[in-house]
């Protein structure tokens, strides 16, 4: 068993969709239990690239392909961790502010806090303070995620708290900003709980903020 999840672990490092896909196929056709394939597998092969992003060994790209080769596998393994009552490390709403359209680092965000467990719930772009809120009331979301890369959408973080507060539901969920311009100096004047440089550190804030690590 620990064979065939070191290949699952070098295939997604290596970005190897199909080599993932065919050994998290045969794993689980061996009766392997799916949150071990999910913890030992995918997990520890995103933790790995995290930490080679963060030493500088990986760049955006190798991310990319990683964690397109973990998506993959996670395609096969998600019904059998549903059936297993496998549970997220926690549920994430994550989207673009309103009025901006950037996207890849914020789907680079979803992939790596998906690689870690997390559960996803992709706003996608041009999200409005509305649609967060939403998300945060009725969709059992532990953690709101949000993405700007434009100085004029910035504010549109903020309106989003203002808008969780009004809306009786701040308390319900950690809020967590991050985006080039984004800074950590800002999240604590707009009141967020997290900020995330890149995907390997939002990945860290988020479990910091589910009490995880
Ligand atoms: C690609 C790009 C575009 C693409 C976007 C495609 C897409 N699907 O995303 C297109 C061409 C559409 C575009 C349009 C525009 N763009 Co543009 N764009 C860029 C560019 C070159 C790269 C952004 C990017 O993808 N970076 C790569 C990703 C991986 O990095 P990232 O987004 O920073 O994300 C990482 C971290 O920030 C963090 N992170 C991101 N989100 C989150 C969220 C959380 C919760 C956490 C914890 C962490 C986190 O983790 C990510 C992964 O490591 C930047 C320049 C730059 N260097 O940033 C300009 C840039 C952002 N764009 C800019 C501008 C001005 C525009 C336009 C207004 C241009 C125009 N006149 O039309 C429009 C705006 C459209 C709109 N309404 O949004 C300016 C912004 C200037 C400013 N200070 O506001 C920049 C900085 C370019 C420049 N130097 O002038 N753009």
């Amino acid at each position: 068993m620990e064979n065939i999840l070191e290949v699952i672990r070098q295939g997604i490092m290596e970005g190897d969709m199909s080599l993932t896909e065919e050994k998290v196929q045969e794993a689980l056709d061996a009766g392997v239990a799916p949150g071990d394939i999910l913890q030992e597998g995918l997990i520890a092969a995103m933790a790995e690239v995290g930490r080679l992003f963060e030493e500088g060994e990986y760049f955006v790209p190798e991310m990319l392909i990683a964690a397109r080769a973990m998506k993959a596998g996670m395609v096969l393994l998600k019904p059998y961790l549903v059936a297993a009552d496998v549970k997220p490390a926690g549920k994430v709403a994550a989207g673009t502010v309103k009025g901006d359209l950037h996207d890849i680092g914020k789907n680079l965000v979803c992939m790596m806090l998906e690689g870690a467990g997390f559960e996803i719930l992709d706003l996608g772009v041009d999200v409005t303070p509305e649609k967060f809120v939403d998300a945060a009331a009725n969709q059992g979301v532990d953690i709101i995620a949000m993405s700007a890369l434009l100085t004029t959408t910035m504010p549109n973080m903020k309106a989003t708290v203002e808008a969780l507060k009004a809306a009786g539901v701040r308390d319900k969920v950690k809020v967590m900003i991050g985006g080039a311009p984004v800074t950590d100096a800002y999240a604590a004047e707009i009141g967020a709980d997290g900020y995330g440089a890149d995907a390997s550190r939002a990945v860290a804030a988020a479990k910091h903020l589910m009490g995880i690590a």
